[in-house]
C-alpha cells in the first residue's frame, strides 16, 4: 500500500506512463508525415530489426484540405471527423500498417487531437480528407456529429474568442488556439465521442497516443476521458495493459500552466530538454557541456517517470511551438547528431528521435517563411512514398535521420545499457565530457575548439571496441575506430575538433 502511494506520489511506471516497448527496445521515432504503407515497410525493413520500440504517426483523423497555402502539413492538425482517411492513407491501411508494425514488435502511438475540430475560417463544403462535408461557420460536423452546441463558445470569455493572454488559464483553456474551434469536453456526448475515436484505434492495436494542446484542454476532462479508454489489444499486448498516454504540454516556465498539473494522466512533453541541449551545443549563453554533468531533474526537468524528451519536433524544427534558434534540426547534422547521441545515451525520460522531411527553409527577420510546406509530394497534393537508396538513406526529400547510421546505433546502444545508472562522468570543465552507463556503455564528445587526448576509465569490461559513430561492427570486423579497453577499465580516446562527428560510442554489443 505504502509503495502505491510512493509511486502514484512520484508518477513512476504507473499504467498510462509506460511505453509497453517490446524485446528490450526504447526509443520511438516520429515519422512525420509518411504514408501508413510506407511506415509498415520501416518497421519490418529497418526499425524492428535496428531496435526502435515504437512510432509516432501523424494524426489519422479525417482532416481539413487547405489550397492556400497548398496542402500545408498544419492542416491535419484541423479535424473534420473521426473517420479514419488522411494524407496518410486510409482506414484499411491504417489497420493494415498497425497490424505489420505489431507483428514485428514495434509499437504505433496515435497523434490524437481532441482539444478542437478545424479553424473557424475553414469555411464549408467537401474539402475534407475523406471527403465528408463540414460547416465551420455554424460548427457543423455530420460524420460524428458535432453541432454548435458541442463547442465552448459560450465558456470563453475573451473578446475576440481567441486565447489573448496564457498566463490565464480558463482561457487557454476554453478560448480558440489560433482559431480552431474548441470543443466543449466537460459535456459528456463530447467525451463519449472523444473515447469512442480513441478506443477505435486502440481495438485496432495501437500503443498509445500524442496527445495534442494538452495544456488547452482541463485535467479533469482528460482524465474522465483517459478513464474510458479500452486496455490495450491482447493479440499484442498483455492484459490489462492501459495505453501509454504522453502528453504535449510546452512549459518553459512563466505561463499560467505548468505540466505537472498532467502528471498523474500519463507522461508529458520536456521542452526544456531540447531548449536546453541545443544552446549547450550551440555554446550559447556561455552553457558549457560540462554543466550537464546534473542532467536532468539536476537542470529543473519535471521528475523521470513523467518525461517524454526530444532534441527537435515538428514544430520547433520549423519555428512553430517553442524553443527558438536554440533547437537543432537536420539542417545543422553535425550537432543534431550529438546532440541526439547525448539523448539516447542519457538515462533521463523516454526518449523521441524526429525524423523529418526537407523543406526550403527561408528565414527573412527570424521567421521561416515557408513553415508550411508539407511532405515531398505529388501535383495532386497526394503525399509521395519514402523510397530507400542503396547506401539506406532515404530520398525524395525525405531526411530520415533516424537511419542515419550515429543516430540508428545510438538506438541500440540506449537498448544495450537500458536500466544502467548514469556512471563515470568526466569532463574538461570545458565542452569534453565523457560518462558511462554501468559496465555497457561509455560515451566521449568533444565540441571544443581543439582535440581531446584524454585517458579515462569507461568501467567496461577489457577488450576491444567498435566505435558506433564513425563505423560500427559488421560480423566479426569493425569499419570504424577500435578502442582498446585494459582489463583495468581505462581507454585511451583521441578525439579531433575536425572529426566529422567528434563524439565516441562503444558498448557491451560492439565488442569485437
Ligand atoms: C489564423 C490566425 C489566427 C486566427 C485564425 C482565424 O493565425 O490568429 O485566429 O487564422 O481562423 C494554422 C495556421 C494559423 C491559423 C490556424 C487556423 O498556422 O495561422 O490561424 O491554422 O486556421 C499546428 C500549427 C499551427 C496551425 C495548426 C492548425 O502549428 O500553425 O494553425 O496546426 O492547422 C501552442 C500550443 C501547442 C501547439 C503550438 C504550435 O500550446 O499545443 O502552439 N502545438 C500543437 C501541435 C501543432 C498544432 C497544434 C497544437 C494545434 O503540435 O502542430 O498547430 O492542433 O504553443
Ligand atoms: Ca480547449
Amino acid at each position: 500500500m505504502k509503495l502505491v502511494i510512493l509511486l502514484a506520489l512520484f508518477g513512476v511506471s504507473l499504467a498510462q506512463h509506460n511505453p509497453h516497448t517490446k524485446h528490450g527496445r526504447t526509443a520511438i521515432v516520429h515519422l512525420f508525415e509518411w504514408r501508413w504503407a510506407d511506415i509498415a515497410a520501416e518497421c519490418e525493413r529497418f526499425l524492428a530489426p535496428n531496435g526502435f520500440g515504437g512510432v509516432q504517426i501523424s494524426p489519422p483523423n479525417e482532416h481539413i484540405i487547405i489550397n492556400n497555402p497548398w496542402r500545408p502539413w498544419w492542416q491535419r492538425y484541423q479535424p473534420i471527423g473521426y473517420n479514419l482517411c488522411s494524407r496518410s492513407g486510409n482506414e484499411n491501411e491504417l489497420r493494415n500498417m498497425i497490424t505489420r508494425c505489431n507483428n514485428v514488435g514495434v509499437n504505433i502511438y496515435v497523434d490524437a487531437v481532441i482539444n478542437h475540430m478545424c479553424g473557424a475560417g475553414g469555411g464549408q463544403g467537401t474539402h475534407s480528407s475523406c471527403g465528408s462535408w463540414f460547416n465551420a461557420h455554424t460548427e457543423d460536423f455530420p460524420t460524428v456529429p458535432f453541432s454548435n452546441s458541442d463547442f465552448n463558445d459560450h465558456k470563453c470569455r475573451t473578446g475576440s474568442g481567441e486565447i489573448e493572454n496564457y498566463g490565464d488559464s480558463n482561457q487557454v483553456r476554453d478560448c480558440r488556439l489560433v482559431g480552431l474551434l474548441d470543443l466543449a469536453l466537460e459535456k459528456e456526448y463530447v467525451r463519449g465521442k472523444v473515447a469512442g475515436f480513441m478506443n477505435k484505434l486502440i481495438d485496432m492495436g495501437v500503443a498509445g497516443f500524442r496527445v495534442d494542446a494538452v495544456k488547452h484542454m482541463w485535467p479533469g476532462d482528460l482524465s474522465n476521458i483517459y478513464g474510458r479508454l479500452h486496455n490495450l489489444n491482447t493479440k499484442w499486448f498483455s492484459g490489462g495493459s492501459k495505453p501509454f498516454i504522453f502528453q504535449e504540454v510546452i512549459d518553459l516556465g512563466g505561463e499560467g500552466i505548468s505540466s505537472k498539473e498532467y502528471f498523474h494522466l500519463g507522461r508529458v512533453t520536456e521542452f526544456k530538454y531540447g531548449a536546453k541541449l541545443g544552446t549547450v551545443f550551440r555554446k550559447w549563453n556561455g552553457e558549457k557541456l560540462s554543466y550537464t554533468k546534473s542532467w536532468g531533474e539536476g537542470w529543473g526537468f519535471m521528475p523521470n517517470g513523467n518525461a517524454l524528451v526530444f532534441i527537435d519536433n515538428h514544430d520547433n524544427q520549423r519555428g512553430h511551438g517553442a524553443g527558438g534558434a536554440a533547437i537543432v534540426t537536420f539542417f545543422d547534422p553535425k550537432l543534431h547528431k550529438m546532440a541526439v547521441s547525448y539523448m539516447l545515451a542519457h538515462p533521463y525520460g523516454v526518449a523521441r528521435v524526429m525524423s523529418s522531411f526537407r523543406w526550403n527553409r527561408h528565414i527573412v527577420n527570424g521567421k521561416d517563411q515557408n513553415d508550411w510546406m508539407g511532405p515531398p509530394s505529388k501535383s495532386d497534393g497526394s503525399t509521395k512514398s519514402v523510397p530507400i537508396n542503396a547506401d539506406q538513406t532515404c530520398g525524395d526529400g525525405w531526411v530520415c535521420e533516424h537511419r542515419w547510421r550515429q543516430i540508428k546505433n545510438m538506438a541500440i546502444f540506449r537498448n544495450v545499457v537500458n536500466g544502467q545508472p548514469h556512471s563515470n562522468w568526466w569532463d574538461n570543465q570545458s565542452n569534453q565530457v565523457a560518462f558511462g552507463r554501468g559496465n555497457r556503455g561509455f560515451i566521449v564528445f568533444n565540441n571544443d575548439d581543439w582535440d581531446l587526448d584524454v585517458t579515462l576509465n569507461t568501467g567496461m569490461p577489457g577488450g576491444t571496441y567498435c566505435d558506433v559513430i564513425s563505423g560500427q561492427k559488421e560480423g566479426s570486423r569493425c569499419t570504424g575506430k577500435q578502442i582498446n579497453v585494459g582489463g583495468n577499465g581505462h581507454a585511451h580516446f583521441k578525439i579531433s575538433n575536425r572529426d566529422e562527428d567528434p563524439y565516441v560510442a562503444i558498448h557491451a554489443d560492439s565488442k569485437l
